[in-house]
């Protein structure tokens, strides 16, 4: 993989790739240059083959403390409208590999809406998370309404919206908007995102991508379509070698070779 200047990329375990933003001084704003070279990076890495799982993590006091306010202060309404701000932050939605957050210190406004659009969150103690932009006189632009409202119900969507209030990592877990808060020690909380990818990148590929489709099904449609949409993938999965091999396998009580076929 390519150098970056506001990224890290790296492949730290089988079937691994982590992303780390990387721009600490300014807690990891999420600038244009920034989520450029993240969109070219997964879009690089989804189409390897080594690949099997991302994990997203920041560094240093951050995951990403939001878009770069000083790029955004002098934008006019125009500008934002015409050239369609920050609608290419949403391609991160599109990958076809599942993608982890390891969430470290703060993820607020667009960091908060970044880990949202990852398809499981892993938070350290430290994380703080929150949409602050009432405070910038805005509101979330980046699917942090709409995505936090599904996670963590109206209510606390409202106050957190409206207050501009943080909310901790043991918050986020009893709302149930993250998997986990990951014991302290460094680096931990991304030692188990790596954990986890490499578990989920040892499975037959085609099977993962079908229940990433599937459970993103439950956001996007309703009860009725999306147990349809289920049942034709889990339909679909019979006519892979994985599902010949997987099921052979476990009645010949041996582990599954997986084809990714
Ligand atoms: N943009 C630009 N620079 C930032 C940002 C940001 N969002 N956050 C921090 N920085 C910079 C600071 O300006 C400072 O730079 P410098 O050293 O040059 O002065 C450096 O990072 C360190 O920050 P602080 O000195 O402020 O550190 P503190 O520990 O005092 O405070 C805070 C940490 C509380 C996190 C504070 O930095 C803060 O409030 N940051 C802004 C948080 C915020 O309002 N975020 C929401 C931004 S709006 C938004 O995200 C819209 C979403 C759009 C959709 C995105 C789709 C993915």
């Amino acid at each position: 993989t390519k150098n970056y200047e506001y990224i890290l990329t790296s492949k730290p375990a089988e079937g691994v790739a982590l992303i780390t933003l990387n721009r600490p001084k300014a807690l990891n704003a999420l600038s244009t240059p920034l989520f450029t070279e993240l969109n070219e990076a997964l879009a690089e890495l989804d189409a390897d083959d080594s690949v099997g799982a991302f994990v997203l993590t920041g560094s240093g006091r951050a995951f990403a403390a939001g878009a770069d306010i000083k790029e955004m202060k002098d934008k006019t309404y125009n500008e934002v409208y015409q050239n369609r701000f920050l609608e290419d932050w949403g391609k991160l939605t599109s990958v076809r590999k599942p993608i982890i957050a390891a969430v470290n210190g703060f993820a607020l406004g667009g960091g908060c809406e970044l880990a949202l659009m990852c398809d499981i969150i892993l938070a350290a103690p430290t994380a703080t998370f929150g949409q602050p932009e009432i405070n910038l006189g805005v509101i979330p632009g980046g699917g942090g309404t709409q995505r936090l409202a599904r996670a963590i119900g109206k209510s606390r969507t409202m106050e957190i919206t409206l207050t501009g209030r943080n909310f901790s990592a043991a918050e986020a877990a009893a709302w149930g908007m993250v998997s986990r808060v990951v014991p302290e020690g460094e680096g931990k909380v991304v030692e188990e995102a790596v954990a986890m990818a490499q578990t989920i990148a040892s499975k037959g590929r085609l099977a993962v991508q079908a229940g990433k489709d599937a459970v993103n099904a439950a956001y996007e449609q309703t009860l009725r379509e999306g147990l349809n949409t289920e049942r034709r993938l889990f339909h679909g999965l019979f006519a892979t070698q994985d599902q010949k091999e997987g099921m052979a396998a476990f009645a010949e009580k041996r582990k599954a070779v997986w084809k990714h076929a």
